[in-house]
C-alpha cells in the first residue's frame, strides 16, 4: 500500500467541477482504497505562460497501485476530463501530478522513470504545491526543513 500525495489544478471552464470530477473517478477505482483532498486555493499562474488564475490543490491517495499504474490512471482521468496535450506549462482543464509517495512504513519511494520522477522536481519551489500539502501533511519535512519554514521562505522570496 501507498500514500501518493498527488497535485491537482485546472485554469480552464469549470475548474471547481473539474477537480471535483478528479477526485470522483479516483474513488472509483480499483486499487484506489482512500481519497482525501485539501482545500482548494486559487493561486497565480507560475511559470513563463501568462494564463487565467489556478484552483490548485493535493490530493491523499491510498493504493495498491504502483507507481507507474497510478500514472496511467491520472492520465486516463486528465483526458476524461477534455485535457489536450498543449502548451508545456498552459491553460488546462485538469491536471494532476505525482509530487510524493510513501510506503505505509513511511519510507519515501524515489521514481525516475522516462515519464515519471518523483518526488516531482519542482514541488519545494511551488507554493500552490505546498500550502495544500502542509494542509494534509502538517508535518511533512524535506532535507530537513520543515513545510512550514520552507513556505515562509518562499513567501520571502516572492516579496
Ligand atoms: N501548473 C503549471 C504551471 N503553472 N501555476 C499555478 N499557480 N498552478 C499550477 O497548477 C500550475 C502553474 C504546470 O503544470
Ligand atoms: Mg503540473
Ligand atoms: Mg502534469
Amino acid at each position: 500500500m501507498y500514500t501518493y500525495y498527488i497535485g491537482i489544478g485546472s485554469n480552464l471552464g469549470d475548474r471547481e467541477g473539474y477537480l471535483a470530477f478528479a477526485v470522483n473517478q479516483l474513488v472509483g477505482i480499483q486499487g484506489v482504497t482512500g481519497v482525501e483532498h485539501s482545500n482548494w486555493i486559487e493561486t497565480p499562474p507560475w511559470g513563463p505562460v501568462e494564463q487565467g488564475l489556478f484552483l490548485n490543490g493535493i490530493l491523499k491517495v491510498k493504493s495498491t497501485l504502483e507507481p507507474l499504474t497510478m500514472l496511467e490512471t491520472i492520465w486516463h482521468i486528465e483526458r476524461l476530463a477534455g485535457r489536450q496535450r498543449e502548451i508545456h506549462w498552459g491553460p488546462r482543464t485538469l491536471d494532476l501530478d505525482i509530487v510524493w509517495i510513501e510506503t505505509e512504513a513511511g519510507q519515501v519511494v524515489c521514481v525516475e522513470e522516462a515519464n515519471l520522477v518523483v518526488p516531482h522536481p519542482y514541488f519545494w519551489k511551488r507554493q500552490f504545491v505546498l500550502e495544500p500539502l502542509r494542509e494534509v501533511y502538517p508535518h511533512f519535512s524535506y532535507e530537513g526543513v520543515s513545510i512550514s519554514d520552507r513556505i515562509e521562505e518562499l513567501r520571502v522570496l516572492e516579496s
